[in-house]
């Protein structure tokens, strides 16, 4: 039995079998590059659905994770750190957005942001008690907690895991006419994903955020974007929603906020929405902790230095033109923003999973037909030009 095969038996033995990975085993990883128990070498093409941005293991976020264990971890929101003033001043800084509310998983930040929404709709818009509603899209991904799962349109993300919280309205995505229509006076805000992620790298109209803002704004309601996937560079911008030329009332970001050391999100939105929040409303054990906050500072400044947004602007409309070029009878349609790109095919994307694995690219298919590639920002040209040599090896294998 190979070591992959017997570490992949425990696992099956004792784990829980809440997902289905491709059978590599990975034990180290550096940059875009990632190594297998066996010692095999694969070019990380999932990032880790975007959170590690910065690349794998990258030796400043490592410098200051070590630095910053070795003084405190975690003080509790009892007491005050040293790490989280700075934290909140520098994304606040960095994003334009007037306050944060730092949480640990993404899935409790987008929680976070629910909270808020329905609190400013009731005290600030005056909707009436336990009446207030949030729209959101079909085929969204927020997380997976039980309130979450619950406006989620995926049958298996719900199955079994009612009852679910009350109050979501579902529209179809990149829909105006639609959005107008649900919104309603008891409305508080609209969640969107400026580009839907788990859906296959779904690109909305053009237009469709800006005017989705505007009807927000005439309705008196909030438009908060989830960019936790989308945000932070991959799109080649900070945020995605920069590309329509707005900036909604609230947003959501983790993943990439710390690189992939260690869980943190946030929720920032302007003094009014976050002035809802009172001491004993929110908050979590870890939620700001020093060594989360001394990563995340680092994270975002390896962003800005190494100039991570420009490198995903730059070199993604390349790689997409690139891959447009494929001949395949296979490939439907390509599409993304930045590094951030969906190949949508007419048959299954697995087996080119799999094929791409064993050319060693790392990449996960989304909604059985698409093959994601969402490879870390610090990725250069040399080693994407590899990574289309391989891809158009997988398919000319595979099309048959
Ligand atoms: C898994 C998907 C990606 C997200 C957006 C919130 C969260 C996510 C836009 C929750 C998380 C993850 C979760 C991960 C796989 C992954 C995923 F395929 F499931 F949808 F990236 F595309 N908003 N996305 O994308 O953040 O609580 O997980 O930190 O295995 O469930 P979290």
């Amino acid at each position: 039995m190979s070591k992959t095969q017997k570490l992949i038996a425990m696992e099956d033995r004792f784990g829980a079998h809440n997902y289905h990975p491709l059978d590599i085993v990975i034990k180290k990883a550096e940059g875009v590059w990632v190594e297998d128990v066996e010692g095999n070498r694969f070019m990380d093409f999932l990032a880790a659905y975007s959170a590690v941005n910065q690349g794998h293991c990258h030796p400043r976020l490592l410098k200051v994770m070590k630095r910053q264990a070795a003084k405190v971890c975690l003080t509790s929101r009892a007491f005050r750190n040293d790490q989280l003033p700075y934290f909140c001043q520098e994304i606040c800084e960095l994003t334009g957005f007037a306050k944060v509310l730092p949480m640990n998983s993404g899935a409790e930040a987008v929680e976070t942001a629910i909270k808020a929404a329905r609190k400013w709709g009731e005290k600030v818009k005056g909707i009436a008690k336990d009446q207030a509603e949030i729209i959101v899209c079909a085929d969204n991904f927020h997380g997976r907690t039980t309130t979450i799962v619950g406006f989620s349109t995926e049958d298996q993300y719900k199955d079994g895991f009612g009852p679910f919280t009350p109050g979501f309205k579902v529209i179809p995505y990149g829909d105006l006419k639609a959005l107008e229509k649900a919104i309603t006076p008891s409305t508080a805000a609209f969640l969107v994903e400026p580009i839907q992620g788990e859906s296959g790298i779904k690109v909305p109209p053009a237009g469709f955020l800006a005017q989705a803002h505007e009807l927000c704004r005439k309705h008196n309601a909030l438009l908060i974007c989830d960019e936790i996937q989308s945000g932070l560079g991959r799109t080649g911008k900070l945020f995605a929603f920069e590309h329509e030329g707005i900036v909604p009332d609230a947003v959501i970001v983790g993943k990439a906020l710390s690189g992939g050391f260690y869980p943190v999100s946030a929720f920032l939105s302007s003094e009014e929405v976050m002035g809802v929040f009172h001491p004993g409303d929110h908050g979590s054990t870890f939620g700001g902790n020093p060594l989360g906050m001394a990563v995340a500072r680092e994270a975002l400044r390896v962003l800005s230095d190494e100039k991570l947004v420009e490198n995903s602007a730059k070199l993604g409309p390349w790689f997409m033109e690139k891959l447009g070029e494929i001949e395949s009878k296979s490939i439907q349609l390509i599409r993304g923003k930045g590094l951030w790109v969906g190949m949508v095919l007419d048959r299954p994307a697995r087996p080119y999973c799999e094929a791409l694995m064993h050319e060693g690219m790392l990449c996960k298919e989304t909604h059985e037909t698409v093959i994601r590639l969402a490879p870390p920002l610090t990725i250069t040209k040399k080693e994407l030009n590899m990574a289309l040599t391989r891809i158009k090896k997988v398919f000319k294998k595979l099309d048959g």
